[in-house]
């Protein structure tokens, strides 16, 4: 029978909370061997003997099978049996399962206790995908106790857009088993940039080995002639990967072409080019997602070959849109969040048409903390484009990317970035509205959705959630970086945008300690979309203080910057800011958009971006493999390759700046890392390089799930390695690492990993800001 709603509950909190391995220094000794199959009837040679399947049982081709039909809750399809445990022994469980259609998210796969155990779990709810085909799975697990009568369950998790069958068949569990070591496949120990080192640019590459002393490396063109030769610089262990390196350095080498490999101890590196080319094709690609992720707008395939979709969120069945959108129901379990932090339960009396702005990232939420982030930096991509000295304008201009507004005669990225804005300013609370001038932190479902799933096909509740005081500053920075870059171009929408943001900044001062709760699984267990929560909105303050004073050049303005303490702190950390760590965008404004800051003030300013950009050279010196990047502890942030894009944005300010070319080049060996010159020895951006990641998180892009969909669009960032991966939870990444991971091997190119590989609007557009600033060093840099 299918749990009640309290037990379903109560389980499905100490699921999440409990979702580990088990260390293996708390594993026990064996006390029995339990070699021998557990499972009755595994094969359903016997139909459905020793089962119990729900809610439509069947025997399939020889397999035992379940109809769920959509829409279905947790807990309410399920194939399981009970099976007996033994303390300390590892297992092995193995099945061949299908789902038609394919699918992954609404069925986990679980070794669990009983009630009596809080349905404590030993194999923690793997969700695996699904074929439409039988397809083998294998996954091991080690239990704590005796268990007399454990549940080894097949079991709907998450409400299923769509009807499904799941099948199972062979199922075995065996004790006395090992657990493989995972071993990612990582190629050829020289690790270089797979796509294209810049003819006048840095030249890095590291080698993997044993060897302790210096080694030869040669250099070959196409036709495999050698065109130079060196000797590796030994650099002991890294630890940001567990591996004995050495580093080779070739910048003086000068030729151009395609096809040359780097062959050092016996192995020669994947193929790639010295030109600029790339550069310029990734300053166009990395601004496809953004047209891609667009809510509230068909995508068209002429546009974007092979992305062509029905318009998400307008309301067309099954889709409930964002066209009119009413407030956190006063039933939702979102609710218990914000009473968990001590706040009154919220709603509002009113529907709100949010339809635009852009997905998030893999999922259909759409928020304005991050959405936030994403269209500053498309802004400053722009708005640097008017003021450094080798940046290409007309490389941004109008005509430039494959979107509806090319042709407008405004510049393509603020078009895109226009996208967002519009929608930014349907969130904000109209006047004459408890909180008006406030920004909606979000609109999402109420549940999380499985995997794929079309925008347009999303069945899900969708809420508002309640205005914070970040995604209000937000919007009130944004508005008005948006309101001084669209002045030449449509002085009605920067009219529109200033006044929002003035609004904004008002109501956040009227407001300032409204905060999105964080997440709390034994609360809300299921929230539907990400948190975003942030309680430290110093920094958000001092980044729209600052976009309102380079805007109107008010003197409130200027007084609120001048006197915040976030001016004049060390804001540069060495893992980078983020959609909560703001405040490095307003000093990097602050210090390259003209205004009148005192000469005096406007040094002080300059200073704290060059000097961070120093740290940020130093850490880089220190990286045998040259990323920018040496985040405290050296624990790797959820979306790293995002905070190592984001220093590297402060590198390329630090030249805008000064000049001094050693800042140019630590953005371009930013560039090596992302696309090859890494452990694992793979591009993080889609369709660049020889072997690149190509399965990330995604609803719309799930290719891997659904051959019929396609990977996410070239020029695409995954999140890469997170050192909290297995802490987080993460399906897939959490079973492959029982010991943990070494910092840059903690990431999986698996659709299931949310944690490692998803993609995002505001990983995306520090990627644009550094390809752009990259495609412009191209040579004919004025400074030499
Ligand atoms: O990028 C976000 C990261 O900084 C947070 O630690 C993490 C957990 O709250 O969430 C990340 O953002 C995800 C968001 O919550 C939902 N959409 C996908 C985002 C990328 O993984």
């Amino acid at each position: 029978m299918p749990p009640t709603p309290e037990r379903t509950r109560r389980a499905r909190a100490i699921t999440l909370a409990t979702a580990l391995l088990v260390p293996t220094s708390l594993v026990l000794a064996p006390s029995a061997a339990q070699a021998a199959d557990q499972v009755t009837n595994g094969s359903f040679g016997q139909g459905t003997t020793g089962w119990t399947i729900y809610p439509a049982p069947s025997v399939q081709d020889g397999a035992g099978c379940t109809t769920v039909p959509a829409g279905s809750a947790p807990y309410s399809a399920a194939i399981q049996q009970e099976v007996p445990l033994v303390a300390g022994e590892t297992y092995r469980l193995s099945f061949r399962a299908r789902s038609t259609p394919a699918t992954q998210g609404p069925v986990r796969v679980v070794v669990q206790g009983g009630a009596d155990v809080g349905y404590q779990q030993f194999l923690p709810a793997v969700k695996p995908a699904f074929g439409a085909e039988f397809a083998g799975q294998e996954h091991f697990f080690t239990a704590d106790r005796d268990y007399p009568a454990a549940q080894l369950a097949f079991q709907q998790d998450i409400v299923n857009p769509v009807a499904y069958t799941l099948c199972v068949d062979d199922v075995v569990l065996e004790g006395g088993a090992e657990r493989p070591a995972y071993q990612p496949e990582t190629g050829p120990r020289v690790r270089v940039n797979q796509e294209a080192y810049l003819p006048d640019g840095p030249k890095g590459a590291t080698l993997v080995t044993d060897a302790t002393t210096a080694l030869p490396w040669r250099l070959a063109d196409a036709r495999g002639t050698v065109v130079a030769t060196g000797t590796t610089t030994p650099r002991g262990v890294d630890p940001s990967a567990g591996l004995n390196v050495h580093s080779v350095d070739f910048s003086w080498f000068s030729g151009v072409g395609t096809g040359y490999t780097l062959t050092a101890d016996g192995e020669t590196s994947h193929p790639f080019d010295v030109g600029d080319a790339a550069y310029e094709r990734l300053r166009r690609e990395a601004k496809t997602f953004f047209y891609t992720n667009r809510s509230g707008t068909p995508i068209s395939d002429d546009l974007a070959p092979g992305y062509g979709r029905a318009a998400g969120h307008v309301g067309v069945a099954p889709n409930q849109g964002d066209t009119a959108v009413p407030c956190q129901d006063l039933d939702d379990d979102s609710q218990l969040l914000l009473v968990a932090q001590g706040d009154e339960p919220w709603t509002c009396a009113y529907t709100s048409d949010v339809t635009g702005g852009w997905y998030d990232a893999g999922d259909h939420g759409k928020y304005v903390v991050n959405g936030g982030i994403a269209v500053a930096q498309l802004l400053q991509e722009h708005e640097r484009s008017l003021h450094a000295e080798t940046a290409d304008r007309r490389a941004l201009g109008d005509g430039t990317l494959r979107i509806p507004e090319a042709g407008n005669r405004v510049p393509d990225v603020l078009d895109e970035a226009r996208w967002e804005l519009e929608w930014f300013l349907k969130m904000q609370v109209q006047p004459g509205r408890p909180m008006s001038g406030m920004v909606f932190h979000k609109v999402a479902d109420v549940d999380w959705t499985g995997l794929p799933l079309d925008p347009a096909a999303d069945p899900q509740r969708r809420v508002l959630y309640r205005p914070s005081t970040a995604a209000t500053l937000n919007v009130a920075a944004t508005a008005a970086q948006g309101a001084r870059l669209f002045a030449p171009h449509d002085r009605a929408f920067s009219d529109r945008l200033l006044a929002a943001a003035r609004t904004a900044y008002a109501a956040a001062q009227a407001n300032p300690a409204v905060f999105a709760p964080a997440p709390d699984a034994a609360v809300d267990p299921n929230p539907g979309s990400g948190p975003y929560d942030d309680r430290e909105v110093s920094d958000e303050f001092y980044w729209a203080a600052a976009e309102l004073y380079l805007t109107t050049g008010e003197p409130q303005f200027r007084r609120d910057v001048l006197s915040s303490p976030v001016h004049t702190a060390d804001v540069f950390s060495a893992g980078g800011f983020s959609w909560g760590t703001v405040a490095p965008l307003a000093r990097m404004d602050l210090a390259t958009v003209p205004s009148r800051l005192n000469r005096a003030e406007l040094r002080r300013v300059q200073q704290s971006v060059l000097a961070a950009a120093d740290r940020y050279l130093a850490d880089q010196a220190a990286q045998p493999f040259g990323q920018a990047y040496a985040p405290e502890g050296g624990s790797y942030s959820w979306g790293s390759n995002n905070g190592i894009l984001n220093n590297a944005q402060v590198l390329g300010t630090a030249y805008d700046l000064s000049g001094d070319a050693a800042y140019r080049d630590g953005v371009v060996r930013t560039m090596d890392y992302l696309l090859g010159r890494n452990a694992l020895n793979l591009s993080y951006v889609t369709g660049y390089g020889d072997v690149d990641a190509e399965n990330q998180h995604s609803r719309m892009y799930a290719h891997q799930l659904d051959p019929s969909l396609p990977n996410p669009p070239a020029g695409t960032v995954a999140g890469g390695p997170n050192s909290t991966t297995v802490a987080s939870g993460d399906p897939v990444t959490a079973p492959l690492f029982p010991d943990g991971c070494a910092a840059q091997f903690c990431y999986v190119d698996d659709i299931g990993s949310w944690s490692t590989n998803e993609i995002t609007v505001n990983w995306n557009s520090s990627l644009s800001w550094v390809a752009s600033f990259v495609a412009d060093q191209d040579g004919g840099d004025s400074r030499g």
